[in-house]
């Protein structure tokens, strides 16, 4: 194939000439928030926009990169912020990179062993996803949280994994109108 270029917004997080977009709304991961009266009320209104990704699609093969651009909304639902579904990569040995662009935010990590890691996001943080660690980012701040990522085209991704564990172990609630790091009451380690 011949190299190529795209060019990211780096405000607003958009590629033009992305081969994908997607999108998830509130809906398509009701179950991911703790406080279920909370997603009923708001689900009543309407179905918000959580987050949503554009993707530079390349083949879904060893040695090529995946280059992403993920723009997660602010809001709470309940006391937790908007965040990401979170997963492992299928193939638990492929790492990750991202680079925040604009917004405040958190990285969880979590290992199958039962390791756990919060790291915060703010634009310039490069923040390195290893091998066999799953990976969720919140949104804290009042706006969009952009960033960018890269990954082996061949990764693939495992969100069973993370519903069947109830999520992460660790969450990110507003308290007194700033974020805290709390433990999940419901989470179970595989
Ligand atoms: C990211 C994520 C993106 C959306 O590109 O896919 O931030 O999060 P979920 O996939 O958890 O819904 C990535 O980590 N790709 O591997
Ligand atoms: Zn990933």
């Amino acid at each position: 194939m011949e190299p190529f270029s795209r060019t990211v917004d780096l405000a607003t997080g958009k590629i033009s000439g992305a081969s994908n977009h997607w999108v998830r709304h509130l809906s398509e991961m009701r179950d991911m928030y703790q406080d279920q009266g909370a997603v009923a009320e708001i689900l009543r209104a309407g179905d918000p926009l959580i987050y949503e990704v554009y993707e530079i699609a390349v083949p879904e093969e060893e040695g090529q990169l995946i280059q992403c651009v993920t723009i997660i909304h602010p809001g709470r639902v309940g006391s937790e912020y908007y965040m990401t579904k979170g997963h492992y990569h299928k193939k638990r040995d492929r790492a990750e990179v991202y680079l925040c662009l604009s917004g405040q935010g958190y990285l969880l990590l979590q290992t199958e062993e039962g390791a756990s890691q919060a790291m915060e996001l703010e634009p310039g943080t490069a923040a390195y996803v290893p091998p066999h660690w799953a990976h969720r980012t919140v949104n804290v701040g009042d706006r969009p949280l952009v960033f960018y990522g890269v990954y082996p085209a061949d990764a693939g991704h495992d969100y069973e994994a993370i519903e069947e564990q109830h999520g992460f172990s660790l969450m990110v609630c507003e308290r007194g109108g700033r974020p805290a790091l709390e433990k999940n009451p419901h989470f179970k380690r595989r």
